[in-house]
């Protein structure tokens, strides 16, 4: 029987692939993207067996597991540091767990990349079975070669990045990212281990059907923002009304909204006043995957990806997605208060 499958393509002969368009390329970047894609497989399967974990541990199978599901955010977080840290390929990481950035173990190479990374946002839904993701960012080194990383290393702009891409936990496990050449998904056969090129070059609509926010923290903004979202509501703009979705797990919402046109809001509010997300491994990666898939990210005064970071886990507000109607955004919020 002809197959009328296309040709399947695993998330590695993809890298491959793309490296190959760089002939000055030395594998390093590709291979680190193959140390990541392995990391998201090991989380996928513990996030994936995190509802049985009571009933299994329970019946004293496997007592550890019932640890994990209690820690999986602190798992997610350990597995990515085994699969980057005695690599080579990297001088430091930045985890949304831990205060400091964490170097390469005594005795092992540090390499030319820097990787920053949420192992597991929105694990406070784990519970609820809500879809979660690991967010991840890639920065080349600015310190010399061959000595250990610094901070700075890590403060970099976003516009700087080399990589970005994150997990979703969803429906289906899907990884998706970006070099800066296109916004590729690859979706998880867990029957063959393996991460299937499902949606080559991501683009997401100018405007979105969408929109995303907290409609609870409305009396905490300012009346700009109040008004952006009565206008992404169709009140008082003439705008098209947008349809309101909100599930409280920044790479589900973020992803829906990539996928089917939207923008997800997270403004600075009386009760956080720099926002709520992190910048350099939640609203830096996002900003990066968007733009490159024909979306916009600001925090309401510059974009995203041209915000200077000062500290490891700075905070910033959020307006991402379809890129009119960030621009919206920018534009009411840049008017004089
Ligand atoms: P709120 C999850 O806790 C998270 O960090 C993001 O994944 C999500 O977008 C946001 O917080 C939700 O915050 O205040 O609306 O519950």
């Amino acid at each position: 029987m002809k197959s009328h499958l296309a040709r399947v393509i695993t998330i590695e002969r993809f890298i491959l692939d793309q490296e190959e368009l760089h002939p000055e390329a030395t594998g390093e970047l590709s291979n680190l993207l193959y140390d990541i894609a392995l990391a998201a497989k090991i989380i996928n399967s513990h996030v994936r067996m995190a509802g049985l974990a009571d009933i299994i541990g329970s019946a004293g199978l496997i007592n550890v597991q019932g640890e994990v599901v209690q820690k999986l955010d602190e798992f997610a977080d350990a597995t990515m540091q085994h699969a980057l840290l005695r690599t080579g390929r990297v001088c430091l990481i930045g985890s949304e767990e831990d205060p400091d950035p964490i170097p390469t173990p005594p005795g092992q190479a540090a390499g030319k990349y820097v990787v920053l990374y949420d192992p597991l946002d929105g694990s406070s839904n784990i519970d609820v079975n809500v879809s979660i993701g690991t967010i991840f960012a890639v920065h080349k080194r600015l310190s010399p070669d061959g000595g250990p990383g610094v901070l700075s290393d890590c403060l970099q702009k976003g516009r700087d990045l080399v990589a970005a891409g994150y997990v979703i936990y969803g429906s289906s496990t899907m990884m998706v990212y970006t070099t800066g050449q296109g916004v590729h998904g690859f979706t998880y056969d867990p029957s063959i281990g393996e991460f299937l090129l499902s949606h080559p070059s991501i683009t997401t609509p100018p405007q979105g059907r969408y929109y995303s926010v907290n409609e609870s923290n409305f009396p905490r903004w300012e009346a700009r923002v109040q008004g952006l979202v009565k206008c992404y509501k169709g009140l008082d703009c003439g705008f098209q009304p947008k349809n309101s979705r909100y599930i409280g797990s920044l790479v589900a919402d973020f992803h829906r909204n990539l996928i089917a046109g939207g923008v997800f809001c997270y403004p600075a509010d009386t009760k956080s006043p720099r926002g709520k997300l992190r910048l350099l491994y939640e609203c830096a990666p996002l900003a990066m995957i968007c733009e490159h898939a024909g979306g916009a990210a600001t925090d309401g005064r510059q974009p995203i990806l041209d915000v200077a970071p000062t500290e490891l886990h700075q905070r910033s507000p959020l307006f991402i997605g379809s890129r009119d109607d960030v621009l919206l955004a920018q534009e009411m919020l840049a008017e004089p208060a």
